[in-house]
Order: structure tokens, then sequence, then C-alpha cells
């Protein structure tokens, strides 16, 4: 349906930056692109020395670009660096094409793969904020030239049509309805807490087969493709280790560069599934050139949601790709001792993975005396209902417990712990 569409991207190339670096943005954007179903597109470097406040580029450079894309036959441009909403306008005005940045590339990708009530309302919402200053332009050319985004229909009509203070109220109504659902899924996560299995999330930059390692390992059947930000929702499944352990393993949304900021404010709660584990499961494509800036912008964007000291497993999968390079084979060895290496397609490393989530497990879970004062019988109860309790003795002075605690548990018994 839009194979008609034709886009010029356009990525901007500051002294310092590296050709290759430069190529691997426009690479990223036009995967990007691709996933939102537009095949034709022409790359273009700009090299530009500092940020021009009217086009972002100087004037001269931007009549190339415009050429360019005429040339081409593209009604669309694609900026990879930001565009502020008077830059847009500016553009748009002088090329009469729809212009527009990788962050709303993002949110309209992010808008088809919305499937849940709370992914709907956080697309939603990040949409929004990123349009309420852009609302001279005429919002979602984008959608309207692709025939309309799901879960935006007609979006571009109402949008001209209400002013700001009317979005600011439908602003409000969604942080309420958001608030609602999210109400509803910390239930759910106190009740999974409740019953006290260990709790693994699985991160990583997307496209790195987070989706195929839960299928993997349990039988969750998630979506798992090829385009990046398949999955936008978490899904949590039990799965057994071996050995009597259990787990429930969480699959969540990926990561990018540049993800959009209004984007990361409306996904917070989903993003940081991740706080509430016990530890981490960092899932790399071994495969990908760009594998360790993948692996550091995962960190990075870990870190800014407060999970930075989260206990790691770093998993490389799609070491099939890599069969034929053992130069690359063994420096990600010799480089990551402690990680697993693994190809999801071929079944290659699931055991020595299964085997280091368990040692993961016990290391991170392992009993703890809990030295109760006699008088504190509701700090028992505590125990009963959050943790796993293995012995309970009382003494002259203390009720001693030997318990297993997930992380909420513990961090709330410290004072008790000998
Ligand atoms: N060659 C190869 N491809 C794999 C392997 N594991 C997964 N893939 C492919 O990588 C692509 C992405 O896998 P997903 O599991 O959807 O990735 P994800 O991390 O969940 O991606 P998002 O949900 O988009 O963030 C799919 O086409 C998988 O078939 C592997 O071991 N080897
Ligand atoms: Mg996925």
């Amino acid at each position: 349906m839009d194979d008609a569409l034709k886009a010029v991207l356009v990525t901007l190339q500051p002294p310092g930056l590296s050709d290759y670096t430069a190529q691997s943005h426009l690479g990223e954007l036009r995967g990007l692109v691709n996933t939102l179903g537009i095949v034709e597109s022409r790359g273009l470097v700009v090299k530009h020395r500092e940020p021009h406040p009217r086009l972002l580029v100087g004037s001269g450079k931007a009549e190339e670009i415009v050429a360019a894309a005429l040339d081409f036959g593209a009604t669309l441009v694609i900026f990879d660096d930001d565009l502020s909403p008077s830059q847009q306008r500016n553009w748009e005005e002088l090329s009469g094409l729809t212009v527009i940045d990788r962050q709303e590339v993002i949110l309209e990708i992010f808008s088809e793969r919305a499937f849940t009530r709370e992914a709907v309302l956080q697309v939603g919402l990040a949409r929004m904020q990123y349009s309420l200053p852009r609302l001279a332009r005429s919002y979602t050319n984008l959608s309207r030239q692709r025939g309309g985004a799901r879960g935006n229909r007609g979006g571009g009509e109402m949008q001209l049509e209400l002013d700001r203070r009317v979005i600011f109220d439908k602003i409000d109504k969604l942080k309420e309805e958001l608030d609602k659902v999210r109400r509803h899924r910390d239930r759910t996560r106190s009740k999974r807490e409740g019953n006290s299995l260990p709790v693994v999330s699985i991160v990583g930059y997307t496209n790195a087969g987070k989706s195929t390692l839960l299928n993997t390992l349990t039988d969750a059947g998630v979506l798992q493709e090829d385009k990046l930000f398949a999955t936008l929702d978490p899904t949590t499944r039990r799965t057994a280790l071996g050995g009597g352990l259990e787990i429930l393993l969480t699959d969540t949304v990926g990561f990018i560069q540049k993800l959009p900021h209004h984007l990361i404010d409306a996904f917070r709660s989903t993003l940081e599934e991740a706080r509430f584990s016990d530890f981490l499961v960092h899932v790399v494509d071994a495969s990908h050139q760009d594998w360790d800036v993948q692996r550091l912008t995962t960190l990075e964007v870990l870190t800014s949601l407060g999970c930075g000291d989260k206990p790691q497993v770093l998993v490389f999968n799609k070491m099939d790709a890599l069969a034929e390079n053992e130069v690359l084979r063994r420096g990600l060895e010799l480089q990551f001792p402690e990680a697993v290496f693994v190809s999801l397609r071929t079944g290659d490393g699931l055991d020595a993975l299964k085997t280091k989530l368990s040692e993961t497990l016990k290391t991170l879970r392992r009993p703890v005396l809990y030295r109760l004062p006699l008088n504190r019988g509701d700090l028992l109860g505590y125990l009963y209902k959050h943790t796993q309790v293995l012995s309970e003795a009382y003494t002259e002075t203390a009720i001693d417990v030997l318990a297993v605690a997930p992380p909420s548990a513990a961090a709330a018994l410290l004072e008790f712990a000998t």
C-alpha cells in the first residue's frame, strides 16, 4: 500500500563524526523507515559544521537536499536528527514536501504496533506531546500520506481543529486513563511478587532476539520478526530452568539510539518492568556490525531508568551468523568471559544459557536468616506472604526465620537480616 512512497533520508555529519558512524546512522534510519513499509529511499549524508537555526543546515545545503528529493521523485524528506517545530515548518514551506524527523518515524512505528490499551494510551500521549508545539503545521502529514495509521484514525483532521487547550485536556484525560491501567498492572505485579517466584526481564536493543528467547524458553508465542519494535507490550511467562528452579520471564520493548524522550516518558512504566526483576538478561545481536554501540545504548537507557546496577546476564545471540568469522567470535569470548553465546535459531548454547540463569539465580536468591523481635508477629506474617520460608524457630529472645526473599521483600527486611 505504501510502495509508491519515496523518501530521501538525511543524516548530518558534524566534524569528528566518522564516515562509518554517519553511514550506520543512515542505515538504522533506513531500517526504521522500511519498518513503515516505505521501501524506496535514498540516503544523503550532509557534512555540516554547526546547526543553523532556520533549517538546521545552511540554505545552500538545504537547496541541494530539495533538488535531490525532487530528482528522486520523493514526497518525503526524513531527517535522522531532531527538527524543532519551526525548522520543520520552514522545511515544509521551502520544499513543498512532507518533512519529518526520526522521532516522528519512531512514533509512527509505535502507533502501528500498539495493541493493548496501555500501549495505545502511551503512544497517544507521546504523540500529542510531540505534536503540541507543531500545531501550526498540518499534523500527521506522514499518517495521511500513508493512508492513516492504526489507532490514529482521523487524527490529522481532528488535530487541526482542536486548539491547544483542548489538547491539554486530552493529555490530562489520557494520563488519568493510563494511571488506571497502570494501577491494574501494579496489582498484577504485586500478585506475582506475592507468589515469590523470581522475576527475570529480557532487555536489549530492538531486533536482538528478545522475543525469540522468551518463545524458546517458554510457549509464549510472542510475535518475533525481523522488524524494529516488533514488541511493545511486556509479556510474562513462567518457565522451569531444571533442578526445580522456576522463574517468571518477561519480554518487553526494545531500545534504540535516540529514543524520543516523549516515548521514554510515556513508556516509562513499561520500560521500568526491568526494575522489578531479580536480574536482567541482556540480549545482544552479535551479528550486527554495530553490536557494541547497541550494547552500550542499552546500558545507557537502563541507567536512565534506574536499572543500571541490576545484575545482568549478557547473552550474545545470532552466533550462527558468525560461524565463518572465527576472529570475531574468539574476540567476543575473550572480551566477555562471563557472557553466554547462543544461536536461538539453531539452539546452540541454550543449555549453557539455562545453566547460567540457574547459577545466577542461586547466587542472588540465597536463603537468609531473619531474626525478628518476639513481639513482631506482623513481620512473620509478612515473611510468609512475601518470601519462601524454609524454617522457623523460636529462641528466648527472637524468632529466627530462614527464608528466600525476592528483591523487594529483601529490601524491606534488610534490617532484620543476619
Ligand atoms: N540468524 C539468527 N536470527 C535470529 C536469531 N534469533 C532471532 N533471530 C531473528 O532476529 C529477528 C528479531 O527477533 P525478535 O525476537 O523479534 O527480536 P526482539 O529483540 O524481540 O525485537 P523487538 O521486539 O523488535 O525489539 C527475527 O527475525 C528472528 O528470527 C538467531 O539466533 N540467529
Ligand atoms: Mg520483541
